[in-house]
């Protein structure tokens, strides 16, 4: 049976998970947050996620794991089966991954401690933004699902993704990123009322005081240093 490592608080973590249960794979879950020696041990760059396989394999990075969860269980397919398809089920991850999740990650560390971002990187982020939404804009079908007719994984991967565009984007940047690509509002609250994400969501939820709490310990030390 695979092990997931990570909290739910994790987006990252979630998606995977969403992987998981949409294959209604079994899994256990192992509750362990950034920075200790155990996930080090199992995720290199010690991040969340990670999963450890049947066999024993460790494996991090959610693209990642996503890829081999799939190649391993084939059966409820998340990937078309025609390679051009395919890779444009990843192009639209890999945008997501790097125009729309990892600039607006950028704002976490001021809205964690409470400090003001700087306009500078305001302006920075709001640029690289700005290109995820003209390429998504153009690459994303909705028709009904993210790539067109079947539902992949981009369509998982890219609801989680958007869960920090819209909370670090609306709250940093005062912009409805989500907003300015047509369908994308639409389908990301048809995604968010089916039963799975519901599922991780509470999940979520129900993480979050303890997750907060670590993050106030770890500013803590950080500033007595
Ligand atoms: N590229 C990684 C990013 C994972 C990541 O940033 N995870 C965060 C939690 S959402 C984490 O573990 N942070 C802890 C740390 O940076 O020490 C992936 O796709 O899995």
């Amino acid at each position: 049976m695979i092990t997931l490592h990570g909290f739910a608080a994790s987006n990252y973590y979630n998606l995977v998970k969403h992987v998981l249960l949409y294959k209604e794979l079994p899994f256990k879950e192992n509750l362990i947050y950034g920075g200790s020696e155990e996930l080090l041990a199992i995720s290199p760059v010690g991040k969340v996620p990670a999963i450890t396989t049947s066999e024993g394999l460790n494996l991090s990075e959610s693209s990642v794991i996503c890829d081999f969860i799939e190649e391993t269980y084939p059966a409820t397919a998340l990937y078309p089966e025609n390679a051009g398809e395919r890779a444009v089920v990843r192009q639209i991850m890999k945008i997501a991954e790097l125009y729309f999740e990892l600039p607006s990650r950028r704002l976490i560390p001021f809205v964690f401690s409470g400090t003001e971002v700087p306009e500078s990187l305001k302006a920075e982020v709001r640029q690289v933004l700005n290109r995820g939404v003209i390429a998504l804009s153009s690459l994303c079908k909705f028709s009904p699902w993210i790539a067109g007719e079947q539902f992949s994984m981009a369509d998982i991967y890219v609801y989680y993704v958007n869960t920090i565009v819209s909370a670090f984007g609306a709250s940093q940047l005062d912009w409805d990123v989500l907003a300015e690509i047509p369908g994308m509002k639409e389908w990301n609250d048809s995604i968010s009322q089916t039963a799975l994400a519901k599922k991780v969501e509470a999940d979520r939820l129900a993480n979050m005081p303890e997750f907060l709490q670590k993050v106030k310990i770890q500013i803590q030390a950080a500033n007595a240093n």
